[in-house]
């Protein structure tokens, strides 16, 4: 059975950086990948309209200079395809197809006590053993299709966003709805209205979109941001976000009615995320919340024509920011176009499916196409898929039953020699997502050298340490307004997933820095232990 240090789980971007790090000192690595590419998140989300929300400058890799500058992004958020090449790119460049196996999928994953490893299955290349098993697999890699009455009834395609076809799909002239209005949709919707004959927009919660205003990065910029790299680098690590973005320079609740008013306009016409990380109290105040949520109702009443249908895209049950804020192209505008509708399934929920319709209580909509923008099992979902066991035999799913955790995001109690890129407990989605993997991937390293430097062979978190952070992670999230929502980050979106709000809230730099001391003061919270010991 073949054998390696490192068995690596997903050859997104977590895993071809655990690959390249890890193989770079020294270490034996295979990576698995049930795809047949690299890219992870790229590879599968291939729906039109797919780009990223972080400016390209920023959702890249930072740890070579030499793909920096080797490297050009087109626009200001790259497209799924162009991020998919850059992937593909590093993975040429740092040669690491050769240690991936691709269309294969572990099956299961059990804890070897007395040889203080782990025994992976896998459904194409066998068994095989590795000293640590680092689960690269993504927080949002496992689609969420809804339950659906009568779903398999309806003849014409279902398609989700996250298992866009590699072929693409022909919508060109067709009657298309689309459940979901989160992030996907709201990058799907103005791509598929101009394809489709009519597009029907099955939405039962509104969502806050603020604008990209994306487009082709003028030459001389692309120069200067070249030159500015190791600036923006260093100023994304000591932020919140893990962004270049100037956050938490102004207060909501100490600008006069007309400064407020201007400092939103601004933030609009800048787009993106900087509309909430410009604000200090946006997630902790309420009232000064709902200041900014009451900016973006304004603009969307302003955009859509159609009063009703603009009343109906108002989100008005949740905080802005309480739900990953989308990032769009012309959403709202979309909405004026002759050949799209909108339904509130809240108000008019779905009952069921016909060869050719969809029905709603009052109303049947014929569809030939049927896109499910409908989200993911996040945080968890691929990291209870299949058979996790550490000690004793436990699965990683009962010990989750309660709520998901692990120490920093990175280790859980009861799984020795296990470790999360990104896990429940790290500031992961609340961060530029590519930061916080380097950072994980970089911090895991270190501990990978000290443990073979002191003959370290098995690496558990301690459970008190564990739940001490846990309790930290949750208490910092009600303390703001992340919590006021039934968003994907509690597990709500997931019925019966037990919900625990998951992300560490208090952001990157911090986040960075309590890794550090723990480090520095000989992995505080892990139980280490050494070859001496065992033979003792
Ligand atoms: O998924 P979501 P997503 N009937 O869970 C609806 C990242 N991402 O794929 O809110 C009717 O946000 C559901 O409605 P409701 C990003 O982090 C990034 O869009 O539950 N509707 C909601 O509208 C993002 O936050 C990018 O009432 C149903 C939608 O489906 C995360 O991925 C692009 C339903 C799901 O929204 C997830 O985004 C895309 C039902 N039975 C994604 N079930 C970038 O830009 C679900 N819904 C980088």
């Amino acid at each position: 059975m073949p054998e390696y240090d490192a068995l690596i789980v997903g050859a997104g971007f977590a895993g071809l950086y655990a690959l390249h790090k890890l193989r770079g000192l020294g270490f034996s690595c295979r990576v698995i990948e049930a795809g047949t590419g690299v890219g992870g998140t790229w590879f599968w989300n291939r729906y039109p309209g797919a780009r990223c929300d972080v400016e390209s400058f920023s959702y890249s890799y930072s740890f070579s200079e030499e793909i920096e500058q080797e490297w050009t992004w087109s626009h200001r958020y790259a497209m799924q395809p162009e991020i998919l090449v850059y992937a593909n790119f590093v993975a040429d460049k740092l040669d690491l197809r050769r240690d991936i196996s691709f269309g294969t999928r572990v099956t299961a994953a059990a804890y070897d006590e007395k040889r203080h490893n782990w025994r992976i299955a896998t459904d194409a290349a066998g068994e095989l053993r590795a000293r640590y098993l680092v689960m690269a697999t993504g927080c949002l890699s496992v689609p969420k299709v809804p339950d659906l009455p009568g779903l398999g009834n309806f003849r014409g395609e279902v398609i989700h966003t996250a298992d866009w076809p590699r072929e693409g799909c022909e919508l060109a002239g067709k009657r298309v709805g689309i459940i979901g209005t989160g992030s996907s949709g709201v990058q799907a919707i103005p791509i598929i209205a101009r394809e489709a004959g009519h597009l029907t927009v099955f939405q039962r919660t509104p969502n806050f979109s603020i604008p990209a205003w994306n487009g082709p990065l003028p030459e001389d910029q692309r120069k200067a941001m070249k030159g500015e790299y190791r600036n923006l680098r260093s100023k994304a690590r000591n932020s919140y976000a893990g962004d270049y973005a100037d956050e938490y320079y102004l207060t909501i609740m100490d600008m006069t009615a007309e400064q407020r008013e201007a400092a939103f306009e601004l933030r609009w016409r800048e787009g993106g995320f900087n509309y909430q990380y410009a604000f200090r109290d946006m997630m902790d105040d309420p009232q000064a919340n709902e200041l900014a949520a009451d900016f973006v109702r304004r603009k969307i009443r302003a955009i859509v024509s159609h009063p009703a249908t603009a009343a109906a895209l108002c989100p008005k049950d949740h905080p802005i920011g309480s739900k990953r804020l989308c990032v769009d192209t012309g959403y709202y505008e979309t909405f004026n176009r002759p050949n799209v509708t909108l339904v509130d399934v809240k108000a008019d929920p779905i009952t069921g499916f016909t060869a050719d319709q969809l029905t709603t209580r009052t109303h049947s909509y014929a569809l030939d196409t049927l896109v499910l923008a409908t989200g993911f099992d996040a945080m968890t979902g691929a990291l209870t898929a299949f058979d996790i066991r550490g000690r004793a035999g436990r699965t990683l799913k009962d010990t989750w039953q309660d709520g998901a955790g692990a120490y920093l995001g990175i280790a859980v109690a009861g799984f020795p020699n296990l470790f999360v890129i990104t896990g429940p407990g790290s500031p992961s989605v609340l961060a530029n997502v590519i930061l916080a993997i380097e950072q994980h991937v970089e911090w895991l390293s270190d501990l990978l050298l000290y443990a073979r430097s002191h003959h370290i062979t098995e690496i558990e978190a301690d459970s008190t340490a564990q739940d001490d952070w846990m309790s930290d992670v949750r208490a910092s999230a009600d303390r703001t307004l992340y919590t006021h929502a039934n968003s994907w980050y509690l597990g709500a979106n997931v019925p019966g997933k037990p919900r625990v709000f998951m992300p560490y809230v208090n952001g990157f730099s911090i986040y960075e820095a309590m890794c550090k001391a723990i480090a520095a003061d000989g992995y505080r919270g892990f139980h280490l232990l050494r070859q001496t010991e065992e033979a003792a």
